[in-house]
């Protein structure tokens, strides 16, 4: 049973909503807080804070490359991927750089006021407080909304060009991963009235913004965390492939931590199961679920010895 822990402004979390909407999956909806603490999360994850998480019975997987991967496994779609090293990169540019400069708008004082009536005044202050530990109090953006305003009509530019040529995806005829991820970004810019107007004008962008929307979110059922324990704690986790995983100078049952390099930068503990050049598994015991394996992707993370 697939379980997609996450909250519904999580621009991450739309990629892989969208993602089971392509593949016509069912899956089961755990709504998270959208601030830490997660405690029925947590004994899952391992203590990974970033959103979203994917969990199929006792495999859990953190960060969207990896869930994207899991998600293509499962169904045996190597379409995802059909565009190699363009595919790869165009996605890393979108979740790194094109991230950056979405927040940065997003989070700018004009766009920030049409949202905080949401909020009460200690919710928006426990949010930035959160934000504030999730980025080791380093600003994520990391650049001025001048800036980027100025790179992000320079990107939406290249895109409604790029997407002249190539319709009906960035790469061609197949959707692959560089969709995913260039769209979930523009998806969390559109989301605030005050950008996106930002968005008109670029005919071909739109066109191919409704192609993907239109995806939808695949066959969700409410869920709770509580559920989702309940399920991995009667599974036991599947293994792949494990020949081909050498890549490492560790052996099984090594205690290892798994961490991220850019923020929310807790490790996760566990024994060594395998890892390959696209991603580390490791083995953990958990008191509420049994034995879990957690998926993290390789680059993007650090793996040192305990
Ligand atoms: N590289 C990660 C980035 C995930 C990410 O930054 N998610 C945001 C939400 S869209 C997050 O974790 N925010 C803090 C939180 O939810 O605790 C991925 O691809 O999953």
């Amino acid at each position: 049973m697939i379980f997609l822990h996450h909250y519904p402004a999580s621009l991450f979390s739309e990629k892989i909503r969208l993602l089971l909407g392509h593949y016509d999956l069912a899956w089961q909806s755990v709504e998270i807080s959208s601030i830490m603490p997660r405690p029925l999360l947590m004994p899952l994850s391992g203590g990974y804070r970033r959103t979203p998480v994917l969990q199929i019975g006792a495999n859990i997987y953190a960060d969207t490359k990896v869930i994207s991967a899991a998600l293509a496994r499962h169904v045996g779609d190597d379409e995802l991927y059909s565009g190699g090293f363009l595919a790869h990169r165009t996605a890393d540019w979108a979740d790194s750089q094109l991230f950056r400069v979405v927040v940065a708008l997003n989070f700018r004082p004009e766009a920030m006021a049409t949202m905080m009536g949401q909020f009460s005044e200690a919710e928006a202050q426990a949010f930035a407080k959160d934000r504030a530990e999730l980025s080791g109090d380093q600003p994520i953006a990391g650049l001025s909304p001048t800036a980027a305003m100025a790179y992000l009509s320079h990107s939406l530019a290249e895109l409604e060009t790029t997407l002249r040529q190539n319709e009906p995806y960035l790469l061609g005829d197949c959707v692959s991963i560089a969709d995913f991820s260039v769209y979930h970004n523009l998806w969390f810019l559109n989301q605030n009235p005050v950008n996106r107007p930002l968005l008109d004008g670029y005919s071909a962008l739109q066109s191919w913004m409704k192609r993907m929307r239109d995806k939808g979110h695949g066959a969700m059922a409410m869920s709770d965390g509580q559920a989702a324990l309940d399920a991995a704690g009667v599974c036991r986790p599947t293994t792949f492939d494990l020949q081909s995983r050498t890549m490492s100078p560790f052996k099984s049952g090594d205690l290892v931590t798994v961490t991220p390099v850019d923020y929310g930068c807790v490790p996760v503990e566990g024994r060594f199961v395998a890892a390959d050049h696209q991603e580390i598994i490791v083995e953990r015991d958990t008191q509420v679920a049994g034995v879990v394996h957690n998926h993290f992707p390789q680059a993007g993370f650090d793996l040192v010895a305990v």
